[in-house]
């Protein structure tokens, strides 16, 4: 092997996983803003009623919609991934009587996490709140199902790279510099697979730039990712995952009894050390 390719190999950052049953902390949360761990899975972390009323309210809601980026899916919600600030907010406020329709007259988990979280900061004397602009602000989450077909249903991806390469105009792209966390829930799950999948290795600008996926983290080839060790949630509805997006990450395969698999994701960050701004 020449030095080159000895240079080009994917450095190996350890995982530090919690998995536990149960009902998710603010200060696991935290301690993945901060860098401390990777990540958390919560198993059965919100009820089986309210993952079957969410996932009813996605199939049938009017703002579903087919992904046109090149990332096969179904959503409801706004992505900011390959969108400049202004198109990202008009999406946001167009989507937002969608995505409340996702929770309808539920109490909704994922802005019971956001308050308790917020309340927690608050303490420490840190804002939490929602990215925002003149144009509008963020939701609160996004409900995803992937349909990718071959062996994963979402390839191997970071979610920084879409973060740093925001633009100026973004107040989110100061997370960049820092952990950017994504939260996961999960109403539905197919009966095998769909597991997500997190490997040992958290690429750099340059790891990027030689993937060719400089400003999208998306996708990481099987050959750059074959000699990383990784771990897997075996995830269940109900479930919930926290997990340091700069680590590669995507979802396995999944087939089964005709259930979809569907995720409600958030994305947040330390954009300030008095700030954590939240988004989709
Ligand atoms: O669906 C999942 O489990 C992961 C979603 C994800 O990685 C993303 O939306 O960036
Ligand atoms: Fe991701």
């Amino acid at each position: 092997m020449t030095t080159n390719q000895v240079s080009q190999a994917p450095a190996i950052s350890p995982l530090a996983i919690r998995e536990r049953t149960g009902s998710i902390s603010t200060a696991e949360i935290i301690s993945v803003l901060k860098g401390e761990i990777t990540g958390v899975h919560i198993k059965q972390g919100f009820s089986s009623e309210v993952a079957e009323e969410i996932t009813a309210n996605f199939v049938g809601n009017a703002g579903l919609k087919e992904r046109k980026d090149g990332v096969p899916g179904q959503y409801v919600g706004a992505s900011h991934y390959r969108k400049d600030a202004v198109t990202y907010f008009a999406e946001s406020e167009n989507a937002s009587p969608f995505v409340d329709a996702l929770f309808h007259n539920l109490v909704d988990p994922v802005r019971g996490l956001f308050d308790a979280l917020k309340r927690e900061l608050h303490d420490q004397g840190i804002d939490l709140r929602l990215a925002r602009s003149e144009h509008g602000k963020a939701n609160i989450c996004r409900g995803l199902s992937w349909c990718g077909s071959g062996t994963y249903s979402l390839e191997p991806h970071d979610d920084v790279a879409q973060v740093l390469c925001a633009g100026n105009d973004y107040e989110l792209s100061a997370v960049a510099k820092n952990t950017v966390a994504a939260l996961n829930f999960y109403p539905s799950m197919a009966a095998e697979g769909g597991n997500l999948r997190l490997w040992s290795h958290k690429p750099t600008v340059a790891d990027r730039k030689s993937q060719g996926v400089e400003t999208t983290g998306y996708p990481y080839s099987p050959a750059y990712l074959a000699a990383v060790p990784y771990r897997e949630f075996r995830l269940k509805a109900g479930d919930i995952a926290v997990i340091d997006g700069g680590f590669i990450h995507g979802v396995t395969g999944q087939s089964g009894n005709g259930k979809r698999r569907l995720v409600l994701n958030s994305f947040f960050g330390f954009a300030r050390p008095d700030l954590v701004l939240w988004w989709t």
